[in-house]
């Protein structure tokens, strides 16, 4: 039982008004955003995980959590702004094709926003030739891929390969994340950067552009 566990039972039982209610109360009462967001927010869809993979709940209760958080997160989202705020580079961020996911995608572009990345957001299931077409038309310095499922993994892959054939992928880094993906997968598929989550994309961005 933590400071959050009122929160985390409400994102739990989908109850948005008590969860915003209790997102505020936590900021009112002096808690910082990134614990709010660890240890309510997110400790919470694990939760919810497990219970979906154990059959407890079905996918309108998963989606009912994921709407939840994120009417939380737009509380928090305002903290997560850094102070010098100068354009640290272009990122696009997507989440790959066949894959619906996107709470963790939303809050590694909030944080890498707030950090001072300008970023173009494409939104889920996105195919590797709409990747590659916005390469071409943005010329982003990153290119963010998040993947939640395993069988959606393979997805980062193809458009890694789409675009070595449209002859983008030196002009741009690579970085790759989501609950299943590993450092030694994005090795493996040749990406620059693996992050495990959104605090360490800021971070690994950073050390990608020299921008440290
Ligand atoms: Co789905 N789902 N889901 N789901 N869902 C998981 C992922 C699952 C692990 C649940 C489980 O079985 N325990 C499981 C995947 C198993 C697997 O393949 N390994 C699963 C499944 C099976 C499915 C469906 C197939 C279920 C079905 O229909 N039978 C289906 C697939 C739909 C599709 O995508 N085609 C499905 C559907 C859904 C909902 C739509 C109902 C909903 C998503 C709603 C939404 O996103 N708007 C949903 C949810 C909510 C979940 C869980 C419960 C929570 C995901 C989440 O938002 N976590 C999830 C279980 C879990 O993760 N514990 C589950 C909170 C979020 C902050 O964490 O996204 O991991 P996360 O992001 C992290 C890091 O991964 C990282 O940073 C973030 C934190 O700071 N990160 C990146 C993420 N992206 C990054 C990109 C980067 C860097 C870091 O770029 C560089």
């Amino acid at each position: 039982m933590n400071e959050f566990e009122a929160l985390a039972q409400a994102v739990i039982k989908g109850d948005i008004k008590t969860a915003v209610a209790e997102t505020q109360r936590a900021l009112d009462g002096g808690s910082e955003a990134k614990s709010i967001l660890d240890k309510g927010l997110i400790a919470a869809m694990d939760e919810v995980g497990d219970r979906y993979s154990k059959g407890l709940i079905f996918v309108p209760q998963m989606l009912r959590s994921a709407k939840t958080m994120q009417e939380c997160m737009k509380l928090l989202q305002p903290l997560f702004q850094e102070g010098d705020v100068t354009s640290k580079g272009k990122v696009l961020i997507g989440t790959v094709k066949g894959d619906l996911h996107d709470i963790g995608k939303n809050l590694v572009g909030m944080m890498m926003g707030g950090a001072g990345f300008d970023i173009t957001d494409l939104g889920v299931d996105i195919p590797p030739e709409k990747f590659v077409q916005k390469i071409q038309e943005l010329e982003p310095d990153i290119v963010c891929m998040s993947a939640l499922l395993s069988t959606t993994m393979p997805s980062m892959s193809r458009t890694i390969e789409a675009m070595q054939k449209a002859g983008v992928r030196d002009k741009v880094k690579v970085m790759i994340g989501g609950a299943p993906v590993t450092e030694k997968y994005a090795r493996e598929i040749k990406a620059d950067s693996y992050a495990s989550d959104a605090g360490s994309a800021v971070s690994k961005a950073k050390e990608l552009l020299g921008a440290l």
